[in-house]
Parts: structure tokens; sequence; C-alpha cells
């Protein structure tokens, strides 16, 4: 689990306005339809201004990222949610939460991140939606990927719930983690869950090869290179920070999909709601 940094995060909250605007570009729906088909949230279920959501700053472990609750809080609000951040941290940020009657509370330490909904009890982690948000935003892009192939970089949570999610879409897949046998792990099981091909213990240069869409859920810097990357290969990026050459990102930004927080934060606090 890769632990963000202020600088990864800081700009948040003055650019969720002209990232989402961005998203709604690259893929054809914003941050909300994402998160909202993502989690199959039906129509008018609830409306978001009903909804009271404590952000609670955490200092457990390493302690709190300077920022991290304040863009929490700024990706919750944009989606229209009435967001708060206690006062305090901790336990008294949680007597705070439940005090104000917030529904939903939010909060990480170095473990998890999660959406703790004290209504309906579901605790949603922010690895698992992270990984759903993501295939939710790439079908918007892509529309119906069946019979395409991709690679999953990175065999960790989010990678092995992609790859669960890629094989429900029938798209064939190879794995790459530079822990083999983590890798080999998830190829097993994707094909003993699903009867799609699923290759392992390619170098990844090969891995690549003939792949419509690259699912990099590794904290690996510029392990994508340009000769890698097909014209219309799609760049599906969760793991931070981006895995692109500077140069090459650049090129391919309208067909990646990548951001610290915005689209995780968005999926799970609907998949806590649904
Ligand atoms: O409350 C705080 O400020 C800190 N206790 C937050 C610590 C979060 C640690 N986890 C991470 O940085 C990431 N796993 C968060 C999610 C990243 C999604 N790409």
């Amino acid at each position: 689990m890769t632990r963000l940094v202020a600088d990864d995060i800081r700009s948040i909250p003055s650019t969720i306005g002209l990232y989402d605007s961005e998203l709604k570009k690259k893929t054809g729906s914003s941050l909300k339809e994402i998160a909202e088909t993502a989690v199959g949230c039906p129509v008018g279920l609830f409306s978001p201004g009903d909804v009271l959501v404590a952000v609670i700053p955490v200092t457990a472990g390493f302690g709190k990222i300077e920022g991290f609750p304040e863009a929490v809080n700024a990706i919750v609000n944009h989606l229209g949610f009435n967001s708060f951040i206690t006062v305090s941290p901790d336990v008294k940020g949680l007597t705070e939460a439940y005090d104000s009657a917030a529904q939903v509370i939010m909060l990480a330490d170095d473990h998890i991140f999660a959406a703790v909904n004290l209504k309906n009890r579901k605790v949603i982690d922010n690895g698992h939606a992270t990984a759903k948000g993501y295939i939710a935003a790439l079908k918007s892009m892509a529309g119906n990927l069946e019979g395409e192939k991709a690679l999953i970089i990175g065999a960790g949570q989010v990678g092995g719930k992609a790859a669960e999610y890629l094989a429900d879409l029938q798209v064939r897949m190879a794995v790459y983690d530079p822990d083999r046998s983590r890798e080999k792990n998830l190829a097993e099981r994707i094909k003993g869950q699903y009867d799609i091909p699923v290759l392992s213990g390619l170098n990844l240069t090969d891995a690549m090869k003939d792949c419509k869409i690259i699912f990099d859920a590794s904290p690996a810097k510029a392990i994508i290179r340009e000769s890698d990357l097909g014209a219309d290969t799609l760049i599906i990026a969760p793991g931070m920070p981006l895995g692109l050459e500077e140069k090459v990102s650049e090129k391919v930004i309208s067909r990646t999909i990548h951001d610290p927080l915005q689209i995780g934060v968005a999926t799970m606090l609907y998949d806590c709601l649904v």
C-alpha cells in the first residue's frame, strides 16, 4: 500500500473542478457518474446534500499526512455532500463526528482508508473501491472491452481486484509483479475463477505486447516506456506515482486515467451508501 505524501494531494482542493471537467472530457463521465455506475447506484436513491459526512484525521502510526483530510473533504464536498473535517483527530474526532449526527465517517491509518456508514453499517475499503472506480472509468472511456488484452502491473489489493473486474468483462490478460510468487498466485486465482487466458512469468516488455489496456496499480516510477505503447493503448493507473516517463505522459494524457485520490474516494463513498 503506497503512502501518499503532501505534494501528491496539496492541489486537490483548488483543482477538483478542473479535474472533474477533464475527467468528463476523457471518459465521457463526471466523477459522480463514474462513482454511481461503479457501484450501481440507482438514480435518486439519496440526495447527497442530505448526507452528512465527517472526515476524521488520524495520528496513528506514521501520523497525519498534511492536506489529506482537506483533500478527502474537498472531493466529497465537490460531489454535493454535506461534509466537514472534525476539529479533533482520532477518538475525540470520532465522538465529535458521532455527536454531529454524521451518517458516514471517512478515516485512514497506515493500513486502511475506510468509509463507514453508521446507518447501514457498511464499511468500504479505499483499495477495493479504487479498483472498482477505475474499471468503471475505463468502461466509460472505452466501451465494450470483450476480447481485448490487458496487462495488470502490480498484483496487490488494487491490481488483484482489477483483474477480477477485467475478467468479468471477458478481457484477456497478463499479470506482472516484481514479486513473482505474488504474480503467479494472482494469475492462478483468476484462471481458476474465470475461463480466460492469463499470462504470467513474462518480462515487462513481452507482457505489454498487443495490450489495449495497461492497468498500472504499482508504485514503480517510469515503468511504462513509449516503445511499450500502441497508438490507442489506454493507461489506467491508480498507482502512485504515475508509472509513465515524463515525456510520454504528455503525449498519452488524453487516454490516461490517473489521480492520487479522487476516483477512489468518490467510489468508496457511493459504495457505502448503496
Ligand atoms: O489522517 C491522516 O492524515 C493520515 N492518518 C492518513 C494516512 C493515509 C495512508 N494511506 C495512504 O496514503 C493511501 N493508502 C491512501 C489512498 C491512496 C489511493 N491511491
